[in-house]
């Protein structure tokens, strides 16, 4: 991970966060205890050739099981927030009425985490729709987005008085794009049609779920959602059409979700681009009013950006953005309205992902948010994911040393996060994905993001050196010089 010089000390403020994240699917398993019913995902995870090996999270990491041991071990590590997803299939299963043994898992993690004074912070959906909203359309269906704001409530009135930081949606691109058009995630559908609509239902999911929210909050909750970005650059900055080409994928990916939070309005010329699969058709009277409902915090997922260039420019078969199947299943560009743009690779280093290492991308998107969005509405950005899958190997004790990988890549995205809070960015904390190997969606378990290793046999939680590290950064706000 090259960029920053490795050999400086850095400081962060007393008050900046370092905590880990995790979502529910990815970790939680015990799929049908206490009520929990199917999601999209526990649907999309039979379908031959979905998922890596035919893996599916009735287990995961167990943490439903062991969610006490893991919140001790965060305690161990020093970590001073948690950011977690409840399971809208084990609250309101079928999206029917409340499931108290459901809530009541999310009740005791909260308790837990406050007992060993890690800060909860609590996103209400990580992509895993209850089946029997899917059937209905899931996303496509303009009711989920009501039903989604019911759900939020709920889950608000009920743990509001120990939870303060509050995520409506984490990522709806992914949940819109790569799952409607991509085919990558669940439902895994290749229709462009479909993912516009998604992409605005999610959009007023997250507006009725904030209005519905604000009006039982306090002074001290803050509301907010996640975003992934990527930083489109130009492959030749001094051509016309690669330059379009950036200014298009940063529209599809970015502008598309920033522009209805912050300003009330799609950008224009991703209207217009977005034209043909119809994404106007959805706007309603006053939904945008609803998107752009003030928010407290914008949560940042970073994890690469991407050298794009005008086809003319770079001929060759159309190249995926993000990442080629290999597993027989239709795949599709989920560049909607940008399909013919083509990814440059660079001579950069890449994680297991197939995904290129870039921390200054990091920096230049936070200066760039902070002008352009959050500065002008005044709130702070966290970094809400950031971390890399590498082929972990473990010793005979299952110790696995990432300190030239994992360990490295944290270290790299962190001095980027200083130097942008440097340049004036405000940045509330960092926290790492991820805190356990999990369940990476298509990819299965044959993909590891954890700063601690889990041993998907026994089940036993084994920190990595990258964990050890980020522990005594944690402990003393500060950044060692790496040797
Ligand atoms: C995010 N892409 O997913 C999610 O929030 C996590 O649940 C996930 O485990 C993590 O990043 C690592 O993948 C993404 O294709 C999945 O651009 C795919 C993409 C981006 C983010």
């Amino acid at each position: 991970a090259a960029g920053y010089d490795t050999s400086t000390t850095l400081k962060f403020p007393p008050s900046f966060r370092f905590g880990s994240a995790t979502a529910a699917f990815q970790i939680e398993g015990a799929s049908h205890q206490d009520g929990r019913e199917d999601s999209i995902w526990d649907a999309f995870c039979k379908v031959p050739g979905a998922v890596f090996e035919g893996h599916d999270g009735s287990v995961a990491a167990d943490h439903y099981h062991r969610m006490p041991q893991d919140v001790a071990l965060m305690a161990e590590l020093g970590l001073d927030t948690y950011r977690f997803s409840t399971s809208w299939a084990r609250i309101k299963p079928g999206d029917r009425e409340l499931n108290p043994k459901g809530l009541d898992f999310y009740s005791r993690l909260v308790d837990e985490l406050l007992g060993h004074g890690i800060t909860p912070w609590l996103t209400l959906y990580h992509w895993d729709l209850p089946q029997a909203l899917g059937e209905k359309g899931g996303w496509t269906n303009r009711d989920t987005a009501y039903r989604f704001a019911d759900y939020a409530l709920e889950v608000f009135e009920h743990l509001r008085d120990r939870v303060t930081d509050w995520t409506t949606l984490n990522e709806p691109w992914c949940s819109s794009f790569l799952s409607h058009a991509g085919g990558e995630h669940a439902p895994g559908h290749t229709d462009p049609a479909e993912a516009v609509a998604a992409a605005h239902h999610l959009l007023l999911g997250h507006g009725l779920a904030t209005t519905a929210m604000r009006e039982a909050a306090s002074s001290e909750h803050r509301l907010g959602i996640t975003l992934n970005f990527t930083v489109a650059d130009p492959a030749d900055p001094g051509n016309e059409a690669d330059i379009h080409a950036a200014r298009r994928i940063d529209g599809s990916f970015n502008r598309i979700f920033l522009d209805p939070i912050f300003r009330g309005s799609y950008p224009a010329d991703v209207l217009e681009d977005m034209k043909e699969a119809g994404l106007e058709q959805h706007i309603r009277d006053n939904d945008l009013e609803i998107i752009a409902s003030p928010i407290d915090v914008l949560g940042v997922n970073y994890y690469n950006g991407t050298l794009v260039a005008h086809p003319d420019k770079a001929p060759g078969p159309e190249q995926d953005l993000v990442f080629a199947s290999e597993r027989g299943l239709p795949r599709r560009n989920p560049a909607v309205g940008s399909e013919l743009i083509r990814a440059v690779p660079r001579p950069l280093p890449r994680t297991a992902m197939g995904w290129e290492v870039q921390p200054e991308g990091l920096e230049r998107l936070l200066l760039r948010l902070q002008d352009e969005y959050t500065g002008p509405a005044g709130i702070p950005m966290v970094i809400t994911e950031n971390g890399a899958a590498y082929d972990d190997v473990p010793d005979a004790q299952g110790y696995v040393d990432d300190s030239e990988d994992r360990l490295a890549f944290i270290d790299a995205h962190l001095r980027a996060v200083h130097s942008a809070m440097d340049a004036g960015a405000v940045v509330h904390g960092y926290l790492v994905w991820s805190l356990l190997d999990n369940f990476e969606w298509a990819f299965g378990y044959d993909k590891r993001f954890g700063i601690v290793r889990v041993d998907y046999q026994s089940q036993e939680r084994i920190p990595k050196a990258s964990a050890r590290w980020y522990a005594r950064v944690a402990a003393s706000r500060t950044l060692p010089a790496l040797q």
